[in-house]
């Protein structure tokens, strides 16, 4: 964590940092350094936001307007408007989409057309709003696969697999509120001193601690997983000489389970199941969840995998594709994959 004044401890906020991360790219024209200062920004109005979250939710309830004669808005989608926003007339972007749109969104008319491409999840964990739980926002940048030349960016760019991503990164809003993100050189992660407004670096170089403390699924929902998946979790709980000192911790949103995990070690995992015959592929959308997060995990020298490859080589056919998602420590994550080849196969 940084330290006060006193101890002379160096104060890095998440500008000066993305800044100084710049220097390893030298061909580098400060666009992704831009891009990543916007999220940031984004991130501290969401932040706002979601302090009020309760109270926009009783103002509105009336009406569609609250006491000034403002629109309320729900906060998953003032969250999905304020990352579209403060992004689509910088001239980085060339097309972006969200969990909350059917489609990509191009870029307006009349503004510039940008060489990256932004996915996002403006509000994950969005049913824990109205608990006071954390939840968060993640976002993946890639590089636009079709020529500039062409104009506005398109669905193409968007499907592309995880392994091509540039950075990703999430924000958590909890007891505060954190920004993590991840290139190829590493992850780290800043805290919002909300005195001073800054995201301030708190957590340098992230590594996924080698032993894991935790254990993270829907257990309510084991009677609908396939025999690989319940024997593994059989094995998380000690049986098949696993591991015998993981506890159970699952928030129900994924970016505060994962950033648990992260920094305490553990494996989350939300499987395929039969429960919706319409979702055979679990709940959790590989564009705007597994990849970003997948791509933080092997930069935090874990990994992430669908249960029988892993989720960085998946190269998506829908925008909205959902995938088992497990997701962690190497070793945990791999055991999930020998579970179920040995009894789903
Ligand atoms: P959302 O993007 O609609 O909020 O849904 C994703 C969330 C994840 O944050 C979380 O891991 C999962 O849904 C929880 O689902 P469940 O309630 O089925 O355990
Ligand atoms: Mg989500």
């Amino acid at each position: 964590m940084y330290n006060s004044i006193e101890t002379h401890a160096r104060i890095t906020t998440i500008e000066g940092h993305i800044l100084d991360q710049q220097h390893y790219y030298p061909e580098a024209t400060g666009v992704l350094t831009n891009l990543l200062y916007d999220i940031a920004l984004a991130g501290k109005v969401i932040a706002s936001n979601t302090i009020r979250a309760g109270l926009a939710e009783i103002l509105g309830r009336t009406g569609d307007t609250n006491v000034q004669g403002e629109q309320v808005m729900k906060l998953d989608r003032l969250a999905d408007m304020t990352m579209r926003r403060m992004n689509d007339h910088t001239g980085r972007l060339a097309v972006m989409a969200s969990e909350e749109n059917p489609e990509p969104m191009p870029i307006p008319k009349d503004y510039p057309i940008g060489k990256y491409v932004m996915l996002f999840d403006p509000l994950d964990g969005s049913s824990n709003v109205d608990f006071n739980i954390p939840i968060g926002t993640i976002f993946a940048i890639y590089r636009r696969i079709t020529p500039e030349e062409s104009g506005p960016g398109t669905l193409a760019d968007c499907l592309q697999p995880g392994r091509k991503l540039v950075t990703s990164g999430y924000i958590l809003y909890g007891s505060s509120t954190m920004l993590v993100y991840a290139t190829n050189k590493g992850v780290h992660g800043f805290t919002l001193d909300p005195s001073v407004g800054e995201f301030l670096l708190s957590h340098p170089n992230i590594q996924i601690p080698e032993r894991a403390t935790y254990m993270s699924a829907n257990m309510g929902y084991e009677r609908y997983w396939s025999r690989g998946v319940q024997e593994y979790t059989s094995y998380l709980q000690g049986s098949h000489n696993g591991p015998k000192h993981l506890s159970l911790r699952y928030i129900g949103s994924l970016v505060a389970d994962f950033h648990r995990n992260l920094l305490s070690g553990g494996v989350f995992y939300y499987p395929a199941d039969h429960k919706d015959p319409n979702k055979p592929h679990g709940k959790l959308r590989l564009t705007y969840e597994a990849a970003p997060l997948a791509f933080i995990a092997e930069q935090a020298g874990g990994y992430a995998s669908n249960g029988v490859k892993n989720i960085l080589d998946i190269q998506p056919d829908e925008l909205h594709q959902r995938t088992p998602l497990y997701i962690g420590n190497r070793d945990l994550v791999e055991k999930a994959e020998e579970f179920i080849r040995r009894y789903d196969s």
